[in-house]
């Protein structure tokens, strides 16, 4: 089954916005294989965010999530990626739809909440760094009335 990784930013945490997230990818009946709150180091989230190195906004978004504690997650299901992708809308908050979390919470592109595997081989790579230890198994005893 699919994996994303999903990581609620440190203004998420401060907001008090860990458990309506928590919430609303719990109720869409994706389930839920780590969690843990944690600190990371300047390097660590430049390695999370190599790929946009270079960009104007590069280092205000490595102070942005060195700023405080950050919960990181793994959630399973048929399409999560791409779903959560759409749970969470569109990186600029202007553009994200009511509805989505970033459109309910969030007003400006450097400070919009969450993040979310863009695909399933960043899933696949943001879970190792995250997750060293891997996720943890266990069988959702709604998994028949979510799952035809
Ligand atoms: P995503 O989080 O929707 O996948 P990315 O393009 O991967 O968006 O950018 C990663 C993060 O970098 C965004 O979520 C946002 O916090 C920040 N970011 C992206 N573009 C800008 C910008 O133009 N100004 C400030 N921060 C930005
Ligand atoms: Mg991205």
């Amino acid at each position: 089954m699919e994996q994303s990784f999903i990581m609620i930013k440190p203004d998420g945490v401060q907001r008090g916005l860990v458990g309506e997230i928590i919430s609303r990818f719990e109720k869409k009946g994706f389930s839920l294989r780590g969690l843990k709150l944690m600190s990371v180091d300047r390097a660590f989230a430049e390695n999370h965010y190599s790929d946009l190195a270079g960009k104007p906004f590069f280092n205000g978004l490595i102070e942005y999530i060195i700023s405080g504690p950050v919960v990181a997650m793994i959630w399973e299901g048929k399409n999560v990626v791409a779903t959560g992708r759409k749970i969470i809308g569109a990186t600029k908050p202007v553009d994200s739809d009511v509805g989505t979390i970033r459109g309910d919470f969030a007003i400006d592109v450097g400070r919009n909440i969450i993040h979310g595997s863009d695909s399933v081989e960043s899933a696949r790579k943001e879970i190792a760094l995250w997750f060293p230890e891997g996720p943890v198994y266990w069988q959702s005893s709604l998994h028949s009335w979510i799952y035809e």
